[in-house]
């Protein structure tokens, strides 16, 4: 009974702080992803895809969790963008402490996006807002069709699921579909993508639906 009491005023205590950082967020003109996954899903290798894609028209910021290492933050920096590595040492998940601390040493007065990669997990991340617009799920076709049936909540505090490494399915047992299918029978209206980022498939339809969302955030900041 103790313990559920300390969990449940811990996570009360990280959605003040999520809440601090949204306000932060929107000073700042930031659409935020929270993008979550299994380790090694692909989180990192989008965000570099996105980059470079967007880079020239948005500014874009990076902040990269893992438990040790900034291995994650040398690749995205190399890219030419801001980014911040945050090391969690032993926490399986970024809580928004964590990116508040960030968001403090943070200089810029504007952003369009900021990426959270968020610790390699399908668990805890869901339970632990960081003040995003959204969370995205990366799903790689080597994980396992039936995964969405196992993390449900994942699924279902994702508003988008990104299927990757497309290009290996000729190698595999895989269907993409039914990753969709079970997905959207825990979110049934999950946007999904199928990409690869080493052929480049499916990447264009990201970036539009990126491009539609930073309109979106645009608009509804102009209106208030
Ligand atoms: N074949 C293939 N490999 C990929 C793709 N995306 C990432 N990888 C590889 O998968 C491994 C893990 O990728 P990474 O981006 O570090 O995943 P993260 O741990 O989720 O950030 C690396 O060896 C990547 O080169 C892809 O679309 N196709
Ligand atoms: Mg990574």
């Amino acid at each position: 009974m103790k313990k559920v009491d300390l969990q449940q005023k811990v996570v009360t205590r990280n959605d003040e702080i999520a809440a601090y950082n949204r306000k932060r967020f929107d000073k700042l003109g930031a659409y935020v992803i929270n993008m979550v996954s299994s380790p090694g899903s692909g989180k990192t290798s989008l965000i570099e895809a996105t980059v470079e894609a967007l880079k020239d028209e948005a500014k874009v910021f990076v902040i990269t969790g893992d438990l040790m290492t900034d291995n994650d933050a040398k690749r995205v920096g190399r890219h030419g963008v801001e980014v911040a590595q945050v090391t969690t040492g032993d926490a399986c998940h970024l809580d928004a402490n964590m990116i508040a601390e960030k968001l403090a040493a943070w200089k810029s007065q504007r952003c369009d996006l900021l990426f959270i990669e968020n610790v390699g997990n399908l668990v805890c991340p869901a339970s632990f807002d960081l003040g995003e617009d959204i969370k995205v799920l990366l799903i790689s076709v080597t994980e396992g069709d039936d995964k969405p049936l196992k993390y449900p909540p994942m699924v279902r505090a994702s508003s988008a699921l990104v299927i990757s490494k497309t290009d290996l399915l000729p190698y595999i047992d895989s269907n993409p579909q039914v990753i969709e299918s079970n997905a959207r029978r825990i979110r049934p209206d999950m946007e999904v993508f199928k990409v690869s980022c080493k052929t480049g498939e499916g990447i264009d339809r990201w970036i539009d639906w990126l491009r539609s969302q930073l309109e979106m955030k645009r608009q509804i900041q102009n209106k208030s």
